[in-house]
């Protein structure tokens, strides 16, 4: 038999295995995977390397419009072409970001507008999690229904955020058309009116710097938020994602619904496993950098969540990419010292998200290779329906693969990154293992530091129904 590409004499690593295997590809899928492999127009000798499959970072923010009269009025740093371009660098070749409704809008015309801002840009294959902040009756009827069934089958929905929230009757009625059309729900999960009485107070008392964010949504305030999000997926019967939760305490929500049979998953990111609340008190308004919600929390917080990632709590780990410069665009639009409630949330970490989480969790022996393909990758394709294709490395799958140097010392540095923001909250940190080649496709689109591909040449990618589902009717309704 004859390939387009070869893969001989790596360490190939799943969900399931590491095994030492050769990976045979054709037309852009894995077609033979065996002890020993030839006959490849191209041979790629991956000897001393692991096999990955190539990351799917299933929650991140490119070009995303903000919604008129937004909190911060910033413009996102990364398009889809720059912010496809960072993933591949860091190991990713599936990206999933959000496409999302405005209140007064309609849900498909965002969905259009969204694929006109990644048409022709992106690098690596892209999904669209859909965003409902305005659930009408021909939104609930007509327009959610058929995006499910043109391949978006999971919502993003927010508690919190004065444009996007959703009261909890809004939630259920969301609810209950996802699941007549199977879709899963990712929830965003913090208890508006508690942040917004914590945050006039400290105002009040003029603690506006960016410390104060964290003040202003401490962890109850998300556990509380979680434990509503649970019960009501409960009772209208739909799996949900809480995502990018913050520590330990949320994350016991988690714990307690799923004891009782609840299908609920839990997502978190790499800052809440690597920083804390102490980067919001840099001089002046350099902790707006660092300005996310739910906010960076303490040493408790972050140890709790890496015992949820050891325990197996933790289903994936995503980047929440959400890239604001340090400028007048981005994390300063609300002015130079603008209150910690008029700066954008989010920071970037598309290209640092594998590399922190295998020099942190598999080099420290936190976690097994295996574990580290889950949460970055199989996981997420499967509750997003992305799996097999994205995800694993299988006969049939797509070859989208990171040639990983487990050796490979690198010191963070934007200036090496790939993002269209000016800074990364990692600046100066020491990780071991990077990514040597990735390939999406089977095409070579990144190899030793160096672009090899045209971004462009991503493509769209419709879901199948979350593996969340299962075969049966598992999950119950209670009406
Ligand atoms: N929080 C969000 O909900 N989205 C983007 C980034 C952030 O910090
Ligand atoms: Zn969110
Ligand atoms: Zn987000």
């Amino acid at each position: 038999m004859t390939y387009d590409t070869v893969i001989q004499g790596g360490t190939v690593a799943t969900a399931a295995d590491v095994v030492r295997a050769d990976i045979g590809i054709r037309g852009g899928r894995i077609v033979t995977i065996a002890d020993r492999l030839t006959g490849g127009d191209t041979t790629i000798d991956a000897g001393g390397r692991l096999v990955l499959p190539g990351g799917v970072d299933a929650h991140c923010h490119l070009d995303q419009p903000e919604a008129p009269g937004e909190e911060s009025g910033a413009v996102m740093a990364d398009n889809f072409r720059s912010g496809s371009t960072s993933a591949a660098f860091g190991g990713t070749t599936t990206i999933m970001c959000f496409a999302v409704q405005h209140r007064g809008h309609s849900l498909t015309a965002a969905v259009d507008d969204y694929h006109r801002r990644a048409d022709g840009e992106s690098l690596i294959d892209y999904g669209f999690h859909l965003i409902l902040s305005d659930p009408t009756p021909a939104v609930l009827g007509q327009e959610l229904p058929a995006l499910i069934r043109r391949g978006h089958t999971s919502l993003k929905l927010y508690m919190t955020y004065e444009s996007m929230r959703l009261n909890d009757r809004q939630l259920l009625e969301v609810f209950e058309v996802a699941r007549a059309e199977r879709a899963i729900v990712l929830v965003h999960a913090e208890n508006h009116d508690l942040l917004v009485w914590l945050t006039e107070r400290l105002e009040a008392q003029g603690r506006t710097a960016p410390y104060a964010h964290a003040l202003s949504r401490p962890s109850p305030l998300e556990s509380e938020a979680t434990h509503r999000a649970v019960t009501l997926v409960e009772i209208a019967g739909v799996p949900m994602v809480v995502v990018h939760m913050s520590g330990g305490e949320p994350l016991e929500e988690v714990r307690r619904a799923r004891a009782r049979g609840v299908t609920v998953f839990a997502e978190t990111c790499p800052h809440y496993l690597m920083l804390t609340a102490a980067e919001l008190s840099r001089p002046g308004m350099l902790g707006a950098k660092c300005i996310c919600s739910p906010p960076l929390r303490d040493d408790n917080a972050r140890a709790g969540m890496w015992r949820g990632i050891e325990d197996g709590t933790v289903d994936i780990v995503n980047s929440d990419h959400a890239p604001y410069r340090y400028d007048k665009q981005g994390k300063l639009s609300a002015g130079p010292n603008a209150p910690f409630s008029k700066v954008a949330n989010g920071m970037p970490g598309l290209e640092t998200r594998m590399p922190i989480l295998f020099s942190e969790g598999v080099v420290k022996g936190r976690i097994d290779l295996s574990r580290f393909v889950a949460l970055t990758a199989s996981n997420n394709a499967k509750l997003y329906g992305l799996h097999p294709r994205k995800g694993t490395i299988a006969v049939g799958a797509d070859a989208d693969l990171a040639l990983w140097d487990p050796e490979k010392r690198v010191t963070i540095r934007n200036d090496d990154l790939h993002s269209n923001c000016d800074y990364t909250p990692y600046e100066g940190m020491e990780v071991q293992g990077w990514p040597q080649t990735v390939m999406s496709r089977g095409v070579v689109v990144v190899e030793d530091g160096a672009l090899k591909a045209a971004p462009g040449r991503g493509r769209f990618l419709e879901q199948a129904t979350s593996s969340a589902w299962g075969t049966g009717d598992k999950i119950k309704a209670w009406v």
